[in-house]
């Protein structure tokens, strides 16, 4: 008997690409059946859009959204798998292939982004009335390409060859004024189905266009091509997504990238107010709140004033009163430099009467302070407009109702560090949400040997909505026979792994060799550099000593650099060249092998994270906000060798120390140790450092005469502000290299290991974003689940 999908299947082919199934390459497949995927989900989307719309609703609002491909999750949440392969296979093809034919939708840098994506995700599975709003960017994140072990950057025209999965809402359309351009902005809508359920979110993202398709008397006229120039204006708008992950850039564009999608996002949930409950104010922030993912959409605090006073005719004072009730801000970094201020003057260019409404709520600000007897220097600091700059974020501390860090450890920076003048003038508004990853994608989907494991022992699939449930599993640790699975799981996915990454660029791998893995954006206080200075060090043992007995492995890298991050790309060209050197030198053979995953991205993850034992969280004490990397690798039996940092901090408690391996220089200890730190001294005192840090100059490592590698040694080794090592990279060396070779030595008792696993993998419950959603949803939206 054929299935309705393999009936349907040959329709949608016809409709998207023009011809049968059979005839149909796994691109125009992936279109086709998407398409029909779509085409199953709308009369529930429509369902689940309108009843929402009753209640009281959440909106987050976020310029980043790192979704990933989309097919095989929204198959997965329809129970839809089997009869997909069967479909694609009755046509001859085969759907692994069509499912490797998805564009990854790569709307986003790093953790901030997927952090987003991921609470979509938990909020669809737990029915909560919950929209996101963001910019549907023509080219998402770079595609990452070496070239002699440098990165270079190539556009990402994502959907350029179709996208079933956002669908255009014209009739939906809002115009957005810019002092010197007036745009349309057309909602593209796509569905967020959950697990085990009907309810379909929604992910709304913006697009600009012309507010006239065509401008006919410029186009019948010699102004012919300034038409077109104009059009482009509009189009740029939205061309781009800016590839710094927390890093500010003053660029104009992404300032009105930012508007364009608060203003549109906001013109909506005011109009539907409007429809359901008429133009009586007083319960908007009653039926709306809104969460700010970071700075980047503070805007909408003047614009949403903006609209209450001019286009509704409320007073200030009640405009305010409602302003404050709706908006809840998240801080991901405490990182000076991601912390976004404009330019006076680019919001007198491209927004005045935005610009008016801040200055606004300066002078009342102001005011306000002085009547709490605050000192003038500290209220010109907090001030929303200082020295000729606009302070998003102290714009969001003082209209938010909650303000919330992303681990404990953060939020207790923020208080004490970061937003201390806030916390003490308003310390009610703080709070801490630890992040979390949705275990749909990153385990169930993942990781479908361990997941099958996971049923067996549960006796269902209830956990993959409800990961709580692998906590009472975690006295099974003792049970040979799980361990023995688990080494037999672990060891397959290794061998996937090593096949999927010999195949995409060449390289082999030896699957019995310890998997030792750094995937995230480049950044200095993510520490790439200690890793690679780690193999280095070992490459020179080994040299020394070729009949050294070490534990095979394999250092796995990933991680895209902002193209303007000069340093950050000195690491990447450092990290190939190691690999170069490494990998083709046949005294070492399996004994140490670098691997660089080109163009890392949310499906390179998916690929690597099972296939990992070691998951390597280094940070800085105090730099890494939370980190999610972390919590994925320990969902999939990888133990975390890192920092106390961020939320390694509660994956230890969670854990126990003894089933993760944690090293270096603690936050609270790092302010005295920076005080009298020499890194040169520190250098000698440690054996085998200086020889590692000398080859970045002395000939061992050729940079191709761009002398990056000696401005990375100047980075830690010269005295003055761009030099001291500001990142303890050589003072946490040696303590690094005992964590690490322990960790190494302690693989070879492959059931203790196995152990270990386990205990992660059932401690894993509370990084959840299920988890992290419920306590949003209860301790600062006030929304409940709609059935
Ligand atoms: C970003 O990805 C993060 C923070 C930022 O301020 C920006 Cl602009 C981008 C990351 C944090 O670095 C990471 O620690 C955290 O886990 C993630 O946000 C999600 O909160």
């Amino acid at each position: 008997m054929t299935s309705e999908l393999t009936n349907s299947l040959g329709a949608f082919t016809r409709a998207v690409a023009g011809r049968t199934p059979e005839s149909s390459t796994p691109m125009e497949l992936w279109t086709g059946l998407s398409a029909n995927i779509v085409d199953l989900i709308a009369d529930k989307w429509e369902k689940s859009a309108k009843h929402a719309a009753t209640g009281r609703q959440q909106h987050y609002f976020s310029a980043e959204f790192l979704m990933g491909r989309a097919l095989l999750n929204n198959l997965t949440n329809l129970g839809l798998v089997d009869e997909a392969a069967a479909a694609v296979k009755a046509h001859g093809g085969n759907l692994t292939d069509v499912l490797e034919a998805e564009h990854d939708a790569a709307l986003g840098n790093g953790g901030l982004g997927r952090l987003a994506a991921c609470f979509l995700d938990s909020c669809a599975t737990l029915d909560l009335p919950v929209t996101g709003y963001g910019i549907l960017y023509r080219y998402g994140l770079f595609k990452q390409q070496f070239s002699d072990g440098f990165q270079v950057e190539h556009p990402d025209p994502w959907m350029e060859e179709g996208y079933p999965f956002v669908i255009r809402r014209e009739e939906e359309a809002r115009y957005v004024k810019f002092d010197d351009m007036d745009v349309r902005a057309i909602p593209y809508d796509m569905p967020i189905t959950g697990y085990g359920t009907d309810n379909v979110g929604t992910l709304r993202l913006w697009k600009s266009e012309p507010m006239e398709e065509f401008d006919y008397d410029a186009f019948n006229s010699q102004r012919f091509t300034e038409a077109i120039v104009e059009r482009e204006r509009v189009a740029d708008l939205c061309r781009v997504l800016y590839p710094n992950d927390t890093t500010y850039e003053g660029k104009i564009l992404r300032v009105r990238q930012q508007y364009f999608f608060v203003s549109a996002s906001l013109q909506a949930m005011v109009d539907n107010y409007v429809e359901k409950h008429g133009t009586d104010f007083s319960k908007f922030a009653e039926f709306n709140c809104i969460q700010l993912n970071d700075t980047h959409p503070v805007l909408a605090i003047p614009e949403l004033m903006r609209i209450l006073l001019d286009d509704h005719g409320l007073t200030w004072e009640d405009a305010w009163d409602i302003t404050q009730k709706t908006f809840a801000y998240t801080n991901h970094t405490t990182l000076a430099e991601a912390l976004e201020t404009w330019e006076y003057s680019i919001f007198q260019q491209l927004f005045g009467r935005v610009l008016e409404i801040i200055a606004e709520i300066d002078r009342r600000f102001r005011n306000d302070l002085v009547g709490r007897g605050i000192s003038e220097d500290r209220i010109h600091y907090l001030a929303p407009i200082s020295d000729g700059r606009i302070h998003m974020a102290w714009i969001a501390c003082y209209a938010s109702f909650s303000i919330n860090g992303v681990a404990a450890i953060h939020t207790n920076i923020l208080k004490k560090d970061t937003l201390n003048d806030w916390y003490q003038l308003w310390p009610e508004k703080f709070n801490n949400k630890t992040n979390g990853v949705t275990p749909r994608r990153w385990l169930n989907h993942v990781n479908p040997r361990l997941a099958r494991l996971l049923d067996a022992q549960v006796g269902s699939d209830a956990w993959v909505s409800d990961l709580d449930l692998l906590k009472p599993l975690a006295k099974k640790a003792t049970q040979k026979k799980v361990r023995k699975e688990l080494i037999k799981i672990k060891q397959a996915n290794k061998k996937d792994f090593a096949d999927w990454i010999e195949k995409r660029q060449g390289i082999t791998i030896n699957p019995d060799a310890v998997f030792d893995v750094q995937i995230k954006r480049l950044h200095e206080y993510k520490r790439q550099l200690l890793n690679a200075f780690y193999v280095l060090d070992r490459y020179f043992q080994i040299k020394d000593n070729p009949t050294l007995d070490v534990v095979p492995s394999v250092a796995i890298f990933g991680a895209k650099a902002a193209p303007g991050y000069y340093r950050a790309k000195g690491i990447i060209k450092l990290i190939n060249t190691i690999a170069e050197l490494v990998n083709n030198d046949p005294e070492i053979g399996d004994k140490l092998k670098v691997v660089f995953i080109e163009n890392y991205n949310v499906t390179p993850a998916e690929k690597v994270i099972p296939a990992a034992d070691i998951s390597e969280q280094i940070s800085t004490a105090g730099k890494e906000a939370s980190g999610t990397g972390n919590m994925k690798f320990m969902m999939n039996g990888a133990l975390t060798l890192g920092t106390l940092d961020g939320a390694n901090v509660e994956i230890v408690e969670a854990v126990g120390e003894e089933n993760a391996y944690i090293f270096g220089a603690k936050e609270e200890e790092l302010p005295s140790i920076m005080a009298s730190y020499d890194p040169y001294a520190t250098v000698e005192a440690t054996k085998g450092l200086s020889r590692v840090i000398n080859a970045l100059t002395d000939g061992t490592l050729d940079d191709n005469g761009s002398g990056m590698f000696a401005d990375i040694r100047r980075s830690l080794l010269e005295s003055g502000p761009d030099g001291s090592d500001i990142y303890y990279v050589i003072g946490d060396f040696a303590s690094y290299r005992e964590a690490r070779d322990r960790a190494l030595e302690d693989t070879l008792d492959e059931m203790e290991w196995a152990r270990k696993v386990w205990i992660n993998i059932t401690a894993s419950g509370r990084f959840s974003s299920d988890r992290t959603i419920r306590d949003y949803a209860r301790e600062v939206w006030k929304i409940e689940p709609v059935k």
